[in-house]
C-alpha cells in the first residue's frame, strides 16, 4: 500500500516533534511496513521544507552508509543521503548542549566544499574533485530519533539519516594538495583513542562518495550546488558520548576537528 499524501505528513510531523521534543519514537515502517525508498526520500524532502519553515536554511548534503562494514551490517548495497541546514552547524569553540540530543553519536568525516554547480547521472569522482574548492576535517553528530537507534533503510532516510549537528575544522585545503583516498584518522575522547581509520573505508574515496550522491540526485533532475558543503560520510564507526566529554578527531595532514559537551 502507498503512502498516501495525508499520511506522508502526518509522519513529518511525527518526526520533526520527536527531534524538537528530543524523544525516540517507534520506527515508521513498524507501522506501515511497505515504505518504499522512494516515498522515504520524499517524506525526507518534505520534512526539511518543514524545517525551512521554521527558518532553517538548506546549505548541503550528508552521505551515510558509506562503508562496506556498515552497508553489510544493515544488509544493504546502497549509501543513503540526507540534508545539511544551517541550524545544524556547530561551532567548534562553543560546547554542545547535550540537553539538545536524544542519544547522539559522533563519526569522522571529510567535508567538501563545493565551487561550481554538478548535476548528472555519469558524475564521476574527478568531477567531484573539479568542482571542490575545499576539504575539511569533520564530526557528524547522527542522532536517530528511532527507539534504540534501530531502523530499516526505509526509516533511516524519512528520518533525514540521522542527521543533528556537524563540526567543521578550521585547516581547509584544496583536493589537489593530499591525496584524499588514503588519509589515516585518529579519534580520541578524553584523550583516549576510541576509532581509527583511513578515508579509503568511505566507498574506496570520499569523493566517489559524494559522486554517488550526485548520480542520486540526477535521476530526479537534480543535482549539487555552489556553495554547499557535504559530509561525504563515516570513516569509522560512530561513537557514543556523554556530558562533559571531548572528542577529538584528527586526520593525516588535514588537520583536527572537535567539540565538547556540556
Ligand atoms: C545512519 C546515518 C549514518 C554515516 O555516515 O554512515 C551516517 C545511522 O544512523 O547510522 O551518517
Amino acid at each position: 500500500m502507498a503512502i498516501t499524501k495525508g499520511v506522508d505528513l502526518e509522519i513529518v510531523e511525527y518526526l520533526y516533534s520527536a527531534e524538537r521534543e528530543r524523544r525516540e519514537v517507534v520506527k515508521v515502517t513498524d507501522r506501515y511496513p511497505e515504505l518504499s525508498f522512494d516515498e522515504a526520500y520524499s517524506i525526507q524532502e518534505k520534512l526539511i521544507e518543514r524545517r525551512q519553515r521554521d527558518g532553517a536554511r538548506k546549505i548541503g548534503l550528508k552521505l551515510g552508509l558509506t562503508s562496506k562494514a556498515k552497508q553489510q551490517m544493515m544488509g544493504v548495497h546502497e549509501a543513503i543521503y540526507g540534508h545539511l541546514t544551517d541550524d545544524m552547524l556547530g561551532l567548534e569553540w562553543e560546547p554542545l548542549d547535550f540537553s539538545a540530543f536524544i542519544h547522539p553519536k559522533a563519526e569522522p568525516e571529510v567535508a567538501f566544499f563545493i565551487e561550481k554547480d554538478l548535476e548528472g547521472t555519469n558524475v564521476t569522482a574527478e568531477d567531484v574533485l573539479r568542482v571542490t574548492k575545499f576539504v575539511a576535517p569533520a564530526i557528524e553528530i547522527i542522532d536517530s530519533r528511532y527507539l534504540n537507534f534501530k531502523f530499516t533503510l526505509a526509516d533511516v532516510i524519512a528520518d533525514n539519516c540521522s542527521s543533528s549537528k556537524f563540526l567543521i575544522g578550521s585547516k581547509w585545503m584544496s583536493p589537489k594538495d593530499l591525496d584524499l583516498g588514503q588519509l589515516g584518522m585518529v579519534m580520541s575522547k578524553n584523550g583516549q583513542v576510541v576509532q581509527t581509520g583511513s578515508s579509503a573505508a568511505v566507498l574506496g574515496h570520499p569523493a566517489t562518495s559524494v559522486a554517488w550522491a550526485v548520480n542520486k540526485l540526477g535521476e530526479a533532475g537534480k543535482g549539487i550546488k555552489k556553495g554547499e558543503v557535504i559530509l561525504s560520510g563515516a570513516v569509522s564507526e560512530a561513537i557514543s558520548f556523554e556530558p562533559n566529554d571531548t572528542v577529538i578527531v584528527q586526520f593525516a595532514e588535514l588537520g583536527s576537528v572537535s567539540f565538547t559537551c556540556d
